[in-house]
């Protein structure tokens, strides 16, 4: 009780998300600051977290790509990015942990949020992340991995399945740690 005034983080949230991000006290305070100046009501929408991420690509079109992080992020589903999800975010995300890593990969390819990944909902994110990639580049592309729908093909084949079939997560974590190319191919070349 007491700490519900705005400017300080709940003693709820910062034990929560210390123990789920290994992040110190400190750290979550100072980006609770930061994170309440940049939105003072607490909340990221679609819009503006569509207009911080394009701010980072200006030479692409990073807005479908955005709202499928949006979705990824948007853990309780209630179409905002509230403190605690914007802090695992950047956890799973900045981590060194490959494991991590692809754990949130994982929940950005699997679009309708059902624990599996489907061919469609790889082709889905592949044209997401080609779009991010500059003409220029585009055009420079090995010749099996020029268009979204080559390169979902592509990744496709590194988990063994058939077209109608669906891909779990530790299968998908799997395909990608044992494929440098599938490793390639998830990511958008700017965010390495
Ligand atoms: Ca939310
Ligand atoms: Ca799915």
């Amino acid at each position: 009780m007491g700490n519900s005034k705005s400017g300080v983080v709940s003693r709820e949230v910062l034990d929560d998300l210390k123990v789920s991000t290994r992040f110190s006290e400190a750290e979550i305070t100072q980006w609770y600051e930061n994170f309440q100046k940049q939105c003072p009501s607490g909340r990221i929408t679609p819009a503006q977290f569509e207009e911080i991420y394009g701010r980072f690509f200006p030479d692409s079109d990073a807005k479908t790509y955005a709202q499928h992080v949006f979705r990824s992020f948007d853990t309780n589903d209630d179409g905002t990015l509230d403190f605690k999800e914007y802090i695992v975010a950047l956890h799973m995300t900045s981590s060194g942990k490959m494991a991590l890593k692809l754990e949130w990969a994982f929940s950005l390819f699997d679009v309708d949020k059902n624990g599996y990944i489907t061919k469609n909902e790889v082709f889905e994110i592949c044209q997401a992340i080609f779009k991010m990639i500059p003409k220029e580049k585009q055009e420079m592309l090995p010749s099996d991995e020029n268009t979204s729908e080559k390169r979902a093909d592509k990744l496709w084949g590194f988990f063994g399945k058939g077209e109608n079939e669906r891909v779990a997560e530790g299968e998908f974590v799997k395909g990608v740690m044992e494929n440098e190319d599938a490793l390639r191919l998830i990511q958008c070349e700017p965010l390495k």
